[in-house]
């Protein structure tokens, strides 16, 4: 203690001989030396008045100091050198400030200004879902500014200057919308509700087939690829909830009925011979016939690609190559009665694929098969009365590519059911 005591009492004289009138003042207050080097004064104001509780800041030396009653601040601890002084207080616009301070000596910044901010609160959501979180908002005005919403869609940015900002409201598979916002300082500008719609799908150039089966009523099943290739339900055909959540529709087939889609330049007769993915949405029965029809293509004399699925569960995928093959098909028990499941064929000029649920379950080596098809069908061909699905299914999807195995689980993902 004694040897600690002395070598203060050197510094103190040290300093004492360099700076007598600091060293006076402290005496006065009668706290003892305090450390060497310069300092910084200033004053924070806002609107000309001085702002108390501010914090002021030099990071680059982890020194700060916060504003008493008359706005005034006192910066010690410092060095020779240059540096960002930040000035910040919650409900303020933070303002960085430059200063150069010498090796000793006080530096005056005089009168810091600065302005009341103002906050962004709104809700964004995705259509049709019934969580909203991690939907991205940015001021497109402010750099690195952005938040997320929360589950139930709520966001809120503080700190704002005052001024007319781009709100830009984002998220995968969307196309972002933006949204105009004047924020006044002191106050909390409310943003109207964004809803986003319209998701898009993985290689959306590619699609030519998208049954979303939302319409809710009638025989039409309206084709959302853009490619024209509406369908028409025949027979005893339901709409019924979806697989995309509250509001959704799909289609239950009572064994017989189905929807019949014609061939076209997109949904083209020849388009199992290149890479092609189908995936859809399934609720099935697994009663009644053995050999179901999820997908189906005639007449029966060309190609003939169907998609089966079998009381047991398998799912199987089979075709003219030009006698009628087993081209790719799971164990029992992949799907079950009464369960959602979104499976997928994929076939990439190499291998067959079936995806259950976002995930590969079955290859096998790509074959070629004959085309020459005229019509496609789900769930029946209204000719093999022996092979007619019973069960619900939704959200068709027909691309004229072969989609990887992350793009079919993010189709998946649109809904997990
Ligand atoms: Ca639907």
């Amino acid at each position: 203690m004694r040897r600690i005591r002395l070598t203060a009492f050197i510094a103190f004289i040290a300093w004492a001989s360099l700076w007598p009138l600091a060293c006076a003042k402290k005496e006065e207050e009668g706290v003892g030396p305090t450390p060497t080097g310069p300092i910084v004064v200033g004053v924070v104001k806002s609107g000309g008045k001085p702002v108390e509780g501010v914090e002021v800041k030099v990071e680059a030396l982890g020194v700060s100091a916060t504003t008493d009653a008359s706005g005034s601040f006192k910066l010690t601890g410092l060095v020779e050198g240059s540096y960002s002084v930040v000035v910040e207080k919650e409900g303020y616009v933070k303002r960085v400030f430059e200063v150069v301070v010498g090796a000793e000596g006080t530096v005056n910044m005089g009168e810091l200004e600065i302005e009341l901010a103002g906050s962004i609160e709104g809700v964004a959501k995705i259509e049709g879902e019934e969580t909203h979180k991690g939907i991205t908002v940015k001021v497109l005005e402010l750099e690195g500014v952005e938040v997320q919403t929360d589950s139930e869609g709520r966001y809120s940015i503080t700190g704002i200057p005052p001024g007319s900002y781009t709100l830009e409201i984002s998220a995968p598979g969307f196309d972002p919308k933006t949204i105009p916002v004047d924020v006044e300082g002191g106050k909390t500008s409310s943003v109207e509700e964004v809803v986003l719609a319209g998701r898009k799908l993985p290689k959306s150039d590619k699609l030519v087939l998208w049954l979303r089966f939302i319409e809710g009523s009638g025989a039409d099943v309206k084709d959302y690829s853009g490619k024209g290739n509406n369908g028409t339900a025949s027979g005893s055909t339901q709409w019924v909830d979806g697989a995309m959540g509250k509001g959704d529709k799909a289609m239950r087939f009572e064994p017989g009925s189905y929807v019949k889609i014609p061939t076209s330049d997109s949904l083209s007769p020849d388009m199992f011979k290149s890479p092609f993915t189908i995936a859809m949405w399934i609720k099935p029965d697994l009663t009644g016939n053995t050999w179901q029809h999820l997908w189906r293509s005639m007449p029966v004399s060309s190609g003939h690609n169907t998609l089966f699925v079998n009381t047991d569960g398998r799912l199987s995928w089979r075709g003219m190559t030009p006698s009628w093959t087993v081209l790719c098909e799971t164990s029992p028990g992949a799907v079950k009665a009464g369960e959602w499941a979104h499976v997928a064929v994929v076939g990439d000029g190499t291998s067959f694929r079936i995806y259950l649920n976002g995930s590969p379950i079955q290859e096998s080596s790509f074959q070629d098969t004959t085309g020459g098809i005229e019509s496609y069908f789900l769930a029946n061909d209204g000719v093999t009365a022996g092979e007619a699905y019973g069960g619900i299914i939704d959200e068709v999807c027909v691309w004229r590519a072969a989609l990887k195995e992350e793009e079919v689980k993010q189709v998946w993902q649109m809904a997990k059911k």
